[in-house]
């Protein structure tokens, strides 16, 4: 099942996965350049999951997400300007300047934040679901994860207990086909994540994660699914990480004829191609839709690299917690 956008809804989402990818590639600049600091995992070739999973929601309903999270977290309504601030380290950045790249908390926009430890977003996402489910909202909670996060115990007790509570959560699999290095052919006992919903009496399905027209009608139903029958559901979206799995990686574990066939299958290609088919855009359009997005970051940018508002020690300090007696 799929849909068709009108010309307003192709534009904004072809307007969010171009200001995804200059994000993503101006910071990966950033980071060679040390102007940057810690390490980063880009979503690259992703774009069409983060683009078509939060515009589908409630703006109320709830992300929880993963390490790599920067269009998640752009997708579910933070500014390019509070995600940039935190990556430089100021005070004004979305987790004040603490958490950098793996650890954007955006509570405004309903995004829980993130997760460095693989998959245990997943059980935080189950917990909210039922403080949601307790306190009778009608909100829900999208709980991602990759395929290599799939196999751990966490998120097989989490798929248990949502299902015999009945919680309101949408298990959000983003199969990329790799865990780090590692091919998910040799590492997930099954051809379909989704499969594995059967094991808990979960509704599932799997579609393709690159085509943001399709990603954003599946979430719409498990959405509504989740809403009706107030029973948790596991999408599995098919992609691919176009980028390395952090930074300097010289994926020498996979082919660049792997990657050309798959960069055939761009989410950004797939929905330019189809809007300028059906006469909603031009190629100027695309280039004027890229070039102004580019200016933009370029100037926030460069105004954020010379600013020095860094958290005080003393607040620093105030975030850390301690137990136990004195040494
Ligand atoms: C519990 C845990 N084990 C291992 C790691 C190291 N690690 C970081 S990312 C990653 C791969 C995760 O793969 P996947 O779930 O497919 O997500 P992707 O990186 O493809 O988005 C691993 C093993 C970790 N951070 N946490
Ligand atoms: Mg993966």
């Amino acid at each position: 099942m799929s849909i068709a956008f009108n010309r307003e809804q192709g534009l904004k989402s072809l307007t969010l996965m171009i200001r995804s990818r200059l994000f993503e590639k101006k910071i990966e600049a950033l980071f060679s350049s040390h102007e940057m600091h810690g390490t980063t995992h880009l979503a690259i070739g992703q774009e069409a999951v983060h683009a078509g999973v939060s515009p589908a929601l409630d703006p109320e309903d709830w992300i929880l997400t993963t390490h790599r999270c920067h269009g998640h977290t752009l997708a579910k309504g933070a500014s390019v300007e509070a995600m940039l601030s935190e990556f430089f380290g100021l005070s004004q950045g979305l987790s004040k300047g603490l958490g950098g790249s793996m650890h954007l908390v955006d509570l405004e926009h309903h995004n829980g934040g993130t997760s460095a430890v693989v998959g245990s977003g997943v059980a935080i996402a189950t917990g909210m679901a039922l403080q949601l489910k307790r306190t009778g909202s009608h909100n829900l909670v999208v709980a991602f994860f990759g395929d290599g996060a799939s196999s751990r115990g966490i998120i097989h007790e989490a798929m248990n207990m949502a299902s015999i509570w009945n919680l309101p959560v949408l298990f959000l699999c983003e199969h990329n086909l790799y865990g780090m290095s590692s091919c998910a052919t040799n590492m997930v006992s099954v051809e379909s994540i989704a499969s594995r919903g059967a094991s808990y009496s979960i509704e599932s399905r799997t579609v393709d994660g690159n085509d943001v027209e399709v990603v954003y009608a599946a979430v719409q139903e498990a959405a509504q699914y989740i809403r009706e029958e107030s029973r948790p559901y596991l999408l599995e979206t098919r992609t691919y990480r176009l980028s390395g799995h952090s930074k300097n990686d010289i994926r020498n574990y996979r082919t660049r004829e792997e990657e050309a066939a798959w960069s055939q299958r761009d989410p950004l290609k797939i929905l330019k191609e189809r809007m300028i088919a059906r006469g909603h855009l031009s190629e100027d359009d695309y280039n004027l839709l890229e070039k102004h997005e580019q200016k933009s970051l370029d100037k926030i940018a460069e105004s954020l690299a010379k600013q020095k508002r860094y958290l005080s020690f003393e607040e620093a300090s105030s975030y850390v917690y301690a137990t136990g007696g004195s040494r």
